[in-house]
């Protein structure tokens, strides 16, 4: 058992509060990591609010980190002490028929059809003034060591700096993803990017990787149109210059509507504007942002009925476990660069401030160090 720090949630609505916590060794078919950087995502955010679907507490957060291996359970044979590995909220377990199929991300081992409180086992490793502490994700990357099944892990290169691709858990693979496999961007085609955050900005990065001649970031925060351009926008848009609906605005920039439009918000209008915005015959609009759970949305069929194509991504489409390790040697090859999402770094104490940064709309993403 090892004793360490990590940022325990007791309840919603409060802040975290850095406690000692114990973590029991890897059992058989698990991997201990020690974590050395993870992001702050909103989905954290979300968790820390309540209203994470399922969540119980207290809960160790955290979802977008990386680190070294300290130990393996019996039967471990992909890593070993020391290996530089990614936690994966989204597991590939290679056996079920999501794992199998070429096209699919899912994996039928995960939190979509078990619960990820526990361990598949259904049992904590985390213990903290002697009550058990729920998982989060399996991965709970907000403690200096966590216990994660091995098929929810990604061996990366020994060269990657785990500060910066610790993104690569979420955020980053999300955006980049949703551009790259979900909406398939072709070399000279027109984007629309809706919402720029680090998730926008990634499907931004994704874009021009993609070989997209025009993208057209929008947001109502003009304060965010430096960043989209240094990375690759070509036009920025706040709908709040303007009096026509922004869909219409984004027709008459591009004569048909753009090729491809994303909606990295989560709201139920943006939503719907962006799917107006694509093509209406061959247009692909693609959901990255998600609804309060319990919210519906209504269209005009008419949208769709004309020929696009509307889609949603989990993580970017990335079978996670084979693609992580080749999207951090992309990173290391200078593919792109989205070291300029990280605005800010923190000791892992900070924790609490980190998420303040994030409330206030100041950070990108802050990343945490142990
Ligand atoms: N019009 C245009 N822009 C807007 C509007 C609007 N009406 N409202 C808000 N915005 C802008 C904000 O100014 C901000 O710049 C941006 O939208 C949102 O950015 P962030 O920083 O709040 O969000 P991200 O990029 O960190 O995350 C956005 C998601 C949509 C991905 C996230 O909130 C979400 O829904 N997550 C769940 C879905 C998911 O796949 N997550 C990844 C796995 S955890
Ligand atoms: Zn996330």
């Amino acid at each position: 058992v090892i004793r360490c720090k990590a940022a325990v949630a007791w309840a919603p609505g409060k802040p975290l509060s850095i406690e000692e916590v114990e973590v029991a060794p890897p059992k058989a078919g698990e991997v201990r990591i020690k974590i050395v950087a993870t992001g702050i995502c909103r989905t954290d955010e979300h968790l820390l609010q309540g209203c994470f679907p399922n969540a119980e507490f207290p809960v160790i957060p955290g979802h977008e980190g990386a680190g070294l291996v300290e130990s393996v359970g019996e039967g471990v044979t992909s890593m070993k002490p020391g290996d530089k590995v990614i936690p994966l909220c989204i597991p590939q377990c290679g056996e079920c028929s999501f794992c199998l199929a070429p096209e699919s991300n899912f994996c039928q081992k995960s939190h979509m059809s078990e619960p990820q409180n526990l361990l598949p086992d259904k049992t904590s490793r985390f213990t903290c003034k002697g009550k058990q502490i729920h998982h989060f994700l399996w991965v709970s990357t907000f403690a200096e060591y966590t216990v994660v099944p091995e098929y929810a892990v990604a061996k990366i290169d020994a060269a990657a700096p785990l500060d910066k691709v610790c993104l690569f858990s979420c955020g980053f693979s999300t955006g980049y993803g949703a551009a790259i496999n979900t909406a398939k961007v072709k070399p000279g085609s027109t984007c629309a990017i809706f919402g720029l955050g680090g998730v926008g900005l990634s499907v931004v990065i994704g874009c021009k990787a993609a070989g997209a001649s025009r993208i057209i970031a929008v947001d109502i925060n003009s304060a965010k149109f430096a960043k989209a351009k240094e990375l690759g926008a070509t036009d920025c848009i706040n709908p709040r210059d303007f009096k026509k609906p922004i869909q219409e605005v984004l027709t008459e920039m591009t004569g048909q509507g753009v090729d491809y439009s994303f909606e990295v918000i989560g709201h139920a209008d943006t939503m719907i504007a962006a799917l107006a915005s694509c093509n209406m015959n061959t247009g692909v609009c693609v959901m990255v942002g998600e609804l309060d759970s319990g919210s519906e949305i209504s269209i005009d069929p008419m949208l769709v009925l004309t020929g696009r194509t509307w889609k949603g991504t989990v993580l970017g489409g990335w079978k996670m476990r084979e693609c992580l390790p080749k999207l951090v040697s992309s990173y290391l090859e200078k593919k792109f660069n989205s070291d300029l999402l990280i605005t800010h770094t923190l000791p892992f104490a900070e924790v609490n401030e980190g998420f303040e940064l994030l409330r206030a709309g100041k950070s990108i993403r802050s990343v945490l160090l142990f």
